[in-house]
């Protein structure tokens, strides 16, 4: 019989022994958030968390309450426990400082609460995605220099699928594990060791009601993945307009995820830092890539907290693929 590994037992037994003790802590703390999440979640019929929470959000978006509930409880979770020293999340305008009445850590924590708002509503499976940093400055409390740092610099990232399951997928560099929350136990059960991203790739997604906006290069490269090139791959779409739940479902059965620049959306939809960025550090460490279509995403320096990005992220093929017609595209205009 397969070994029941909980989370805990898993980042206990595969950090390296420097890592071990506030950097583990961390780990279960946002464990922790993702449990809570979920209960909430489930309830999401049954309880008064349905509709909106009246606020407008740093995007100009309409907050969900679900978003909101989200965003302050990783931080109630995380602001006291002496492991960080600063937060951000896609919810807030600023940083988020610990308090002064607690002490603070050598970690940053950036995280979007919850991914996927136009779902919440109606039922379809959303997320949460989120990053950790080394502070670079441990004398300080956490500035805005500490958030604004390239994906290749995070020491760990993940996400929180709720979905039919609730999942927690993540990497601390080493691996990319996934664990399914056992509802009658309250544990994250192992249940994806060692994801890999296929070779041989399934889906291509994207919001294809945007395609009279984009630029020729990312039509063709559309029209590529849809088969009517002859040296296009043989895919078959999908798109749920959650980013995790579309990305997880890209990493176990392979394809590419894309969110281009438009007419109306010059950096794209995408935040850098809370969107992009771990899902890229992620995916590398799936053996696939990420790109804003010139650059990869993992050397990209944010210089705003909201910064977007144009994002291609998953087999490397497919996503080279876009780079290339990208760069004709722009070879042309000069
Ligand atoms: P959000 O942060 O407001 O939830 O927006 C991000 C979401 C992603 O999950 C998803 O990939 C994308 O927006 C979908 O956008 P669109 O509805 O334009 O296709
Ligand atoms: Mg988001």
């Amino acid at each position: 019989m397969s070994k029941i590994v909980t989370i805990e037992r898993f980042i206990l037994e595969n950090q390296p022994a420097h890592a071990r003790g506030t950097f583990t802590n961390l780990l279960y703390d946002i464990a922790l958030a993702a449990k809570i999440i979920a209960t909430k979640t489930n309830r999401a019929g049954l309880s008064d968390i349905l509709g909106r929470a009246g606020n407008v959000n740093v995007q100009g978006e309409h907050q969900q309450k679900l978003d909101v509930f989200a965003d302050d409880l990783i931080r109630r979770v995380c602001d006291h426990t002496g492991r960080l020293c600063v937060m951000a999340s896609e919810e807030r305008e600023d940083i988020i400082e610990i308090p002064e009445q607690f002490e603070k850590g050598s970690y940053v924590l950036v995280y979007d609460p919850l991914d996927g708002s136009s779902n919440i509503d109606v039922n379809v499976s959303i997320g949460t995605i989120f990053g950790v940093y080394r502070c670079i400055d441990k004398a300080n409390r956490g500035r805005l220099e500490d958030v604004l740092q390239p994906a290749r610099d995070l020491v760990a990232a993940g996400y929180v699928l709720f979905g039919a399951s609730t999942m927690l997928v993540y990497s601390t560099g080493d691996g990319v594990h996934g664990f399914t929350l056992d509802i009658e136990l309250g544990e994250f059960l192992l249940s994806h060791p060692h994801m890999i991203l296929p070779e041989k790739p399934t889906y291509f997604s994207v919001n294809s009601a945007y395609y009279q906006r984009w630029s020729p290069a990312n039509q063709r490269y559309m029209r590529w993945l849809q088969g009517g090139e002859p040296d296009s791959p043989p895919l078959s779409a999908r798109y749920i307009g959650s980013l995790v739940a579309d990305f997880h479902r890209n990493l176990l059965r392979g394809g590419v995820f894309f969110y281009p620049t438009e007419a109306n959306k010059p950096r794209g939809k995408l935040r850098l830092l809370y969107e992009a960025g771990p899902l890229a550090f992620l995916i590398d460490r799936a053996g696939g890539y990420a790109s804003d279509g010139c650059t990869p995403i993992l050397d990209i320096d944010p210089t705003e907290l909201h910064q977007r990005v144009p994002l291609y992220i998953g087999n490397t093929d497919l996503v080279r693929r876009a780079e290339q017609l990208l760069q004709e595209e722009e070879m042309v205009a000069a």
